[in-house]
């Protein structure tokens, strides 16, 4: 079985201090957060960036300004921006951090209830978009599927020209609206990728770790963070992205599997494009 690449959502657009008092919102807690989470093992930091008052913003300058200091920390890390933002903001917000030609990016692939009161609007033209704008940069996208019709909307798209590249999926289960994080929609999920593709399991709140062992079992990978769960244990607040990451690597040793590396992260994902930052510092 190959490595476990470890992704680390440290951040999203919805959780608060409220909620976690070590939620990051600005740019040196995000560094230090995102360092955190390397140093435990996550070889892939899934990015939104914060006002420093903790509004959601996709403003590319942010994001640069991001970018630059988590590579000041963890230079050789895979850094994969959200284009999907907060519900609500419209596609030209969303798309702005791609300006920045990340090495990876997010493509949410298709619309759902998010929450009681919102709708995280995903159309066809916006997936198609991102694709073909993702692939003459030579960006790899992760195609985060809440539901089962999203993953059929990618290979019916890929079937009709896009998603030219390596198919990595990541299933983001029970979300409130979308598919519940069950072993038996996992397996749904799962089952019917192509055998050349790769995918990653984010559960969310108390189904984080239960996602993250099967897919380690099945020889998936893995996404864990704040914008997912901020519970380390029932009941307890985890004190850092790095604690989260750190319980995946535990339970993946325990299961045989060893930790990927971001390069080899790289190899396992065929990412074509080169770190730039990375060939600066080596
Ligand atoms: N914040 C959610 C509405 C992504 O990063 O691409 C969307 C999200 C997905 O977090
Ligand atoms: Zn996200």
């Amino acid at each position: 079985m190959s490595k476990l690449i470890i992704t680390a959502a440290i951040c999203g657009a919805e959780v608060t201090k409220e909620h976690n008092p070590h939620i990051p919102y600005t740019i040196k807690e995000i560094q230090a957060e995102a360092k955190r989470a390397y140093d435990a093992g996550a070889s892939i930091i899934h990015l939104h960036v914060r006002t420093d008052d903790g509004q959601p913003t996709q403003e590319a300058h942010r994001f640069a300004q991001a970018m630059e200091a988590i590579y000041e920390s963890c230079p050789d890390v895979i850094i994969q921006p959200s284009t999907g933002g907060a519900a609500g903001m419209t596609a030209m917000e969303r798309g702005q951090p791609l300006i920045l030609y990340p090495e990876m990016a997010t493509i949410d692939c298709g619309t759902l209830n998010f929450g009681p009161d919102e709708i995280f609007v995903n159309k066809e033209s916006l997936i198609k978009d991102f694709a073909r704008t993702m692939e003459d940069q030579g960006c790899l996208p992760e195609l985060e599927c809440f539901d089962q019709g999203m993953v059929d909307t990618v290979l019916r798209l890929r079937h009709k020209g896009y998603f030219n590249h390596h198919l990595h999926f990541s299933f983001v289960l029970g979300v409130h609206g979308g598919m519940s994080a069950t072993i038996r929609n996992f397996s749904f999920m799962r089952h019917s990728l192509p055998r050349e593709a790769t995918y990653s399991v984010a559960g969310i709140g108390r189904y984080e770790f239960p996602m993250a062992c099967a897919a380690i079992i099945d020889g998936g990978h893995v996404r864990v963070g704040f914008e997912d769960n901020i519970y380390i244990s029932k009941g307890v607040v985890a004190n850092s992205n790095g604690q989260l990451v750190e319980k995946v690597v535990r339970l993946s040793q325990e299961l045989g599997r060893e930790i990927a590396s971001p390069n080899e992260a790289r190899e396992l994902l065929s990412i074509r494009k080169k770190n730039q930052r990375k060939e600066e510092v080596s």
